[in-house]
């Protein structure tokens, strides 16, 4: 039996829900922004919130109200965020009621919320990653054994990300609890619509996963599970799913009725387990409980809310011209650092800067890592881009994953919350889709709107573009789709230095990075490209982001004569337009961006300026590309220095790369296609 003054703090939270749900319900044009309450729920998350400590880490969903009373959150603090306030600690006023967010030291941890259903599932279980790398690297110590919660509803189960997760968890043996609140709903899809199997038959497949059973609308059922659910987890080490049974008693959201989908009968069978009544029929089968102490708790909590929504209520809105704060945090990289060409070295093939590159990292800094498929010991990497890494590291910073891209990008959400930097990879820019929903909806949206608290430090190492055959599925370009997400930076470099300089500054840079290294630049095996192979720079080179470099100069003479014109590309783009220019001497100036984004605006535009006449080239299809979009910025920019409309040059507007050699030399552009385009500018 639980001690009463727990049962009656529960009993307590149980009518502040209640007050707080109904507050909002009675005052729906006030309360606009869309939410969902925890009513039907709050057993189970009281019980949950009470039992998890400060140094453990917990993802609530949208319908864990409870939960956050549970561990000590103010109802004001949360009402601020329903009214979408400029004080709201969580996300400035930038998103919905109970998508928390906190690293206050005194409660549990609490990384960026998103509202897709499931998505949260790999982030939160890249945080018992993490928990799992610093307990076994011993990098940290905790006071006990953290544990992470993970929340849910019975509905976002089924997403496919989260049986990735789950595979992840029972592999590695991750120190995290997989909680799914079972109300039989999700919205108007039924439990029996939507499964054959609940949570808990469903977790039966993965073998190592325990599970546990609980009606979660009786607290003290629900507290014991809990406890003894997080005891297994913080001794073993292993991880669980907890299946709770819940009624659902309110609305779906304030914009989804019940009433609209919902039957008497179902809304009847559901209010027999309302946990209020529940624990209230228990309390007062104790002695000294009476109906009137409940009563006066009840009518407490009552009044309690309604002040603290007042207070809410009169908060001010957030301020406009902050709308723009925290998309990224400030990276230490801001100059060109360091010894680009130490005399003496070697020439080094690209592939082998960016291996040097991430091997000085992870000697360098414990608490760096890196994964992927095929980047361990037996292999290092299809490229070989990753090879002795395992050997010199071990198996437990350099290691394989499944075949999971929307994990190996999710996680690393969940590691950056703990203060590590994982350097992870996806074989190919072509298989880089299954993991764009974690880069969209988690990763790049975590730093603004966590207002700064949880920006997702990760390097994400891709292999991209076409040479040599290598077919429709591993030569695609993916720079447009990825340069369409804003809060994530591209670097795209195009030879072996500015590849070690820019890794250097993507590792120091606590945001997230994308680096697309082509394949046919890595060993300068596409002919024409040997100038990919540089001296290799020192260990602390560094080159920021968005500076780009002009790597052909046009000649005084030419310029002044009217006689020349600019070439703005990148990766690929670089060798084909040197080649062209070979026959336009002193004609051609050649800017190779070497990131994506942020770009250096400034040089491109000075650089058009300067010449009157433009070509963006990319290897990429060029309808609706990255190209075509910088292409029309800078007519806009430019227009009065323009001598000609700016052109672009790009592959042909095909789904795929064809793989037969011809076809694929069809598609792409080259040094002959640029030269056509060069010549016919520069007599317009
Ligand atoms: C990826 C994604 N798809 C669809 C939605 C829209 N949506 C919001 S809640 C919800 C139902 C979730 O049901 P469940 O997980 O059982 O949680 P419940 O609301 O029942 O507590 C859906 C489909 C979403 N938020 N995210
Ligand atoms: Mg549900």
């Amino acid at each position: 039996m639980l001690a009463n003054d727990i049962l009656l703090k529960a009993y307590r939270l149980m009518m502040t829900a209640r007050a707080m749900a109904d507050i909002y319900e009675n005052n729906r044009p006030v309360c606009k922004y869309v939410h969902s309450t925890s009513r039907g729920h709050e057993a189970i998350q009281l019980a949950t919130g009470f039992l998890l400590k400060s140094y453990d880490y917990v993802s609530p969903y949208y319908r864990d109200e409870s939960l956050m009373l549970g561990m000590g959150w103010r109802p004001y603090e949360m009402m601020l965020q329903l009214l979408a306030k400029g004080d709201d600690p969580f996300t400035g006023g930038r998103a919905y009621y109970n998508h928390p967010n906190s690293r206050r030291e005194n409660q549990p941890q609490i990384i960026h919320q998103s509202s897709a259903t499931g998505m949260q599932v790999i982030p939160t279980t890249g945080v018992a990653q993490g928990i799992d790398y610093i307990e076994s690297q011993k990098l940290r110590s905790f006071p006990e054994p953290p544990v992470v919660v993970c929340s849910l509803g019975d509905g976002s189960v089924t997403e496919g990300e989260v049986s990735e997760a789950f595979q992840f968890a029972v592999l590695h043996q991750l120190p995290v609890i997989y909680l799914v609140q079972d109300n039989d709903w999700g919205i108007s899809v039924s439990s029996d619509e939507a499964r054959t199997m609940d949570a808990y038959e469903y977790a039966a497949g993965f073998k190592g996963l325990e599970r546990m059973r609980v009606d979660g609308s009786d607290f003290e059922a629900s507290y014991k599970a809990m406890e003894e659910a997080i005891g297994f987890v913080r001794k073993e080490r292993r991880p669980i799913l907890v299946h709770a049974k819940v009624p659902l008693l309110g609305h779906h959201t304030s914009g989804v009725r019940k009433e609209w989908y919902r039957t008497e009968e179902d809304l009847a069978k559901h209010l027999k387990d309302d946990p209020g009544p529940k624990l209230r029929k228990k309390l007062l089968a104790k002695k000294g409980i009476t109906e009137a102490q409940l009563d006066q708790i009840e009518a407490e909590e009552k009044e309690f809310i309604q002040r603290e929504f007042a207070l809410a209520v009169e908060a001010p809105d957030p301020d406009p011209a902050q709308v723009s704060d925290h998309v990224f945090a400030p990276t230490p990289v801001t100059e060109e650092q360091g010894n680009r060409t130490p005399a003496g070295k070697e020439r080094t093939v690209m592939v082998d800067a960016a291996l040097h590159a991430v091997e000085e990292i992870l000697r360098k800094h414990p608490e760096a890592l890196f994964f992927g498929q095929d980047v361990g010991r037996r292999l290092g990497g299809v490229f070989r881009e990753a090879a002795t890494l395992a050997d010199k590291f071990g198996d437990e910073r350099v290691f394989n994953t499944a075949i999971q891209e929307a994990y190996i990008i999710g996680s690393t959400v969940g590691l950056s919350a703990l203060g590590l930097k994982s350097i992870v990879e996806v074989q190919f820019a072509d298989y880089i889709y299954p993991g764009i929903n974690q880069l969209v909806t988690e990763i790049s949206k975590s730093s603004y709107l966590s207002c700064g608290k949880f920006p997702i430090n990760t390097i994400i190492r891709v292999p991209i573009g076409a040479y040599g055959g290598g077919g429709p599925y591993h030569s695609g370009s993916v720079e447009s789709t990825l340069a369409t997400i804003k809060g994530i930076k591209i670097a795209y470099p195009s030879n072996a230095a500015d590849m070690k300089g820019l890794m250097k500054a993507a590792f120091l840079d606590p945001n997230p990075v994308i680096m697309l290294e082509h394949k046919g630049l890595y060993w300068s095996k596409v002919p024409g490209t040997d100038e990919a192979r540089t001296i290799e720079p020192d260990e602390d080179y560094v080159l920021p982001f968005g500076k780009g470099n002009v790597v052909l100069a046009a000649s005084d003479e030419q310029v002044a004569q009217g006689n020349s014109l600019c070439i703005i590309t990148y990766g690929m783009g670089v060798y084909w337009a040197k080649a062209a220019a070979k026959d336009f001497p002193g004609s051609v100036e050649i800017v190779d961006l070497r990131t994506i984004y942020p770009l250096d605006e400034a040089l491109i535009y000075a650089t058009v300026n300067k010449h009157g006449k433009c070509i963006v080239l990319t290897e990429e299809q060029l309808n609706n590309s990255f190209c075509e979009a910088l292409s029309g910025r800078i007519a806009q920019q430019c227009f009065r220095n323009l001598d000609a409309p700016v052109q672009t040059i790009g592959a042909l507007n095909l789904p795929a790369v064809p793989m037969n050699i011809g076809l694929e030399a069809a598609m792409l552009p080259n040094a002959e296609k640029v030269k056509e385009k060069i010549e016919w500018l520069l007599n317009y």
